[in-house]
């Protein structure tokens, strides 16, 4: 087996070298390759200086997040290291290349200079893993950079590039050329001109040009945050590395990220983690699929979403071809997208240059024939099936050979769209969440003829375009709003038995969704919800409960569109919604149609469980359909589509926190007090099965 460090002698300098791919994550055989290393490197006398450098593509990129769930973890053996690092009376030097990030930062924040290669970006990014910088580095970043600076860092997990930590003082040098050439040559300059080591761990963090009151507003600032503890004991730990000596600063630190690493906030996050980047593989699919080209797209449909999407490609460098059926749709749509750019562009988030490079990608046309040299073409129309299959037909027949044709529907049979186009092996879902260039998400749905390059091709795409791209097999509604219809299906029924909107979306919204059910719909638009459950009674796919969404089909038809017409669950002062004493009316109306008993003993804990658990019930559907890969799958498209806390780790991850047997009997509960005529409580076999053996999602497998 390759050791993963080595040590060797270059001259009078110690090379220490790790070798860990991809990212030279600390493992617990790194950790244990560093130790023996720097214990040769201490037994030959006749060096002058120690290197530490890393192989391959980055310097360390932190410790290996897939050890922090083992029970026994420990950072102390690493983090003794790190103090006879810095303890030896030889310097000792880092080489940076990459990114140097969490415990990789940290090592070199331990070395006694730091050189770095142009393009090196650092950080202490484990804020993200709901963890905080466990090996000193809220110790000694703070004494480097500044109290300031370092909890910023920290905070939010941001990089800084190489000339910007070399302005912070995390860096020494910036120098061209290769890490180990660069770093060994340093190191020799050292030992030539007979300087000594400099350890940060004597310096003392500058308060320099901080408000009275700092450590006080950043603590209240952290606690608007709740659900991510990180914040909190970040503040405290750098108040510790301030006021208190290092050793004493050491200790507070090796509490709370001990505390924080056993968390569920972390170990959701550390799920997420690992999801997002397993839902980019997909299974059975060779590694060396040739992909296809995608240079140049079109749209068709020049909407709110299809300009939405035609701003994802345009951000990527990607030319757009818009294509809509009238000249005053397509000008409509051209604006638009300019005011978005213009926008972005007066909060200083786009130089006037990147507005008018964008806009430039961006041409429209009334013919379908401008389509015909595009690699990729979308289509973006309304969601109505005989609309888009026709679209699709006409695509079809345009497109170039080889040419990707996608469509953008969220809840039709993607296989019957990709028969309308004569050719369904070039055919995919790709369905973005509004607004397209804006939210993470883009749920790629793979039809039963789908060329295995083509999703491959969309599934790198998506990597160009800063999206999570999460495939579903074919069905209605997909992963996600599948799962959303189970979710908005209770929140209706929860108004028409007697809970308030704001009541309901204030339950939903403490859990940490971003929005309530109610808001969500009202801005989405109620006749874009009410179209979807029309439609779908049309094709004879509801339940046979007349009950069923009668809400937000009555509030469409009185016109109650939401937001936009400002009434729809609230209504609106601008953008505000109130209270409305006439939905109380629509709601006691309807409940009596339908003979709905009234209450007024809905509590906050039933709105959560009658939200959460046939959303966590149609998930555990999905799976044993194989609609999704994995359950990891299923929580990516909550959180990055749907607004799903990621420090609950997504809907099937609490699942397993709450634990299935509790959901298993809570549901056993509601079919009881509610009613089961139409299976809304009746739970899923995958579900029944796991609670009974006593198992959790995180832990299933597909046979
Ligand atoms: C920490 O350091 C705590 C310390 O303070 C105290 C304790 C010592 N561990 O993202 P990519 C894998 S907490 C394990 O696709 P990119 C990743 O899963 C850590 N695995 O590449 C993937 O595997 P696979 C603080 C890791 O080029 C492969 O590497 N550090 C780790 O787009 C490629 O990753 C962080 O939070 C890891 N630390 O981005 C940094 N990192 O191929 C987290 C990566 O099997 N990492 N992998 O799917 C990143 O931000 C990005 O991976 C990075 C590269 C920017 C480095």
């Amino acid at each position: 087996m390759n050791t993963p460090v080595t040590f060797e002698r270059r001259g009078r300098i110690g090379l220490l070298r790790i070798n860990n791919p991809p990212v030279n994550a600390l493992s617990l055989a790194t950790v244990t390759g560093l130790i023996e290393a720097f214990d040769a490197f201490e037994a030959d006398a006749s060096l002058g200086a120690l290197l530490v450098h890393c192989d391959g593509r980055t310097f360390v990129a932190g410790g290996d997040i897939s050890s922090f769930d083992a029970h026994d973890f420990s950072a102390a053996p690493y983090n003794t290291l790190l103090a006879r690092l810095e303890a030896s009376a030889r310097p000792v030097v880092a080489a940076l290349h990459g990114t140097a990030l969490g415990g990789g930062l940290e090592l070199a924040l331990a070395c006694h200079y730091r050189v770095a290669v142009p393009g090196t970006r650092v950080g202490v990014p484990e804020v993200k893993l709901g963890l905080l910088p466990g090996s000193l580095g809220t110790q000694r970043l703070p004494r480097l950079a500044g109290v300031a600076l370092a909890l910023d860092m920290m905070q939010s997990g941001r990089m800084l590039d190489a000339r910007q930590a070399l302005e912070a003082g995390i860096v020494d040098t910036v120098r061209e050329g290769d890490a180990l050439s660069v770093g060994l040559a340093y190191a020799e300059s050292l030992v030539g001109d007979e300087v000594g080591p400099r350890r940060a761990s004597l310096m003392q963090a500058s308060m320099a040009g901080l408000a009275p009151g700092f450590f006080d507003k950043a603590m209240l600032d952290a606690r608007k945050k709740p659900g991510y503890p990180a914040l909190e004991a970040i503040v405290r730990c750098v108040q510790a590395a301030v006021r208190l000596p290092f050793a004493q600063g050491e200790q507070v630190e090796a509490e709370e990220f001990e505390h924080l690493r056993q968390s569920t906030t972390s170990r959701g996050l550390r799920h997420l983690f690992f999801a997002e980047r397993q839902a980019a593989k997909i299974p059975g699919l060779a590694q060396d699929v040739a992909l296809r080209t995608v240079a140049s797209v079109g749209v068709v449909g020049a909407g709110t979403m299809g300009g939405g999407i035609a701003m994802s490609f345009a951000n990527a460098g990607i030319p757009v071809t818009l294509v809509e059926a009238s000249e005053e749709a397509l000008k409509r749509g051209l604006a638009l997208v300019r005011k978005h750019y213009e926008a972005s562009a007066a909060k200083g988030k786009l130089k006037p240059e990147q507005l008018a490079q964008r806009m430039a990608l961006l041409s429209g046309s009334l013919d379908y024939a401008a389509l015909a040299g595009c690699d990729l073409v979308i289509e973006a129309v309304f969601e109505d099936m005989d609309l888009k299959a026709q679209v699709c037909a006409r695509l079809g027949a345009v497109c170039k050979p080889g040419a990707i044709i996608a469509t953008n529907t969220s809840t039709l049979d993607v296989n019957a769209l990709a028969a309308a186009t004569g050719r369904p092996a070039d055919v995919v879902g790709l369905h973005f969440f509004s607004p397209a260039h804006v939210m993470r998400l883009l749920e790629v749905v793979r039809g039963e003829k789908t060329a295995p390059e083509v999703l491959a091709t969309v599934m790198k795409l998506a990597g160009r375009l800063k999206k999570v791209a999460v495939v579903s097999g074919v069905c209605y509604g997909f992963i996600g709003n599948r799962m959303a219809e189970a979710y908005l299906r209770e929140a209706e029924f929860l108004l028409l038995e007697g809970a308030e909107p704001q009541q309901i979306d204030s339950a939903a919204e403490a859990l940490g969704m971003a929005m309530g059910p109610c808001r969500m719909l009202d801005m989405a638009g109620i006749d874009v919800g009410a179209k979807t459950v029309i439609e779908r009674a049309k094709a004879g796919g509801l339940p046979a409960d007349p009950s069923y969404r009668v809400l937000v089909r009555r509030l469409f038809e009185l016109g109650r569109l939401g937001q936009k017409s400002g009434a729809g669950y609230y209504r609106y002062d601008g953008r505000k919604p109130l209270p409305d004493p006439e939905l109380r009316n629509i709601c006691e109306a309807l409940a009596a149609e339908h003979g709905i008993a009234r209450r007024s003993d809905i509590n906050d804990g039933e709105i959560v469980e009658r939200l959460m658990y046939p959303l966590v019930n149609e998930g555990a559907r999905i799976l044993e359909e194989g609609i999704a890969y994995r359950p990891g799958d299923v929580d990516m498209v909550w959180v990055a589509g749907y607004g799903f806390p990621d420090f609950r780790g997504g809907p099937l991850f609490m699942a397993d926190q709450i634990g299935l047997e509790t959901i298993v009997e809570r549901m056993a509960d509601y079919g009881i007090g509610r009613g089961n005529a139409f299976g809304y409580w009746t739970p899923s076999e995958l579900l029944v099965r796991l609670a009974a053996e006593g198992k959790h999602f995180s832990t299933w497998r597909p046979h």
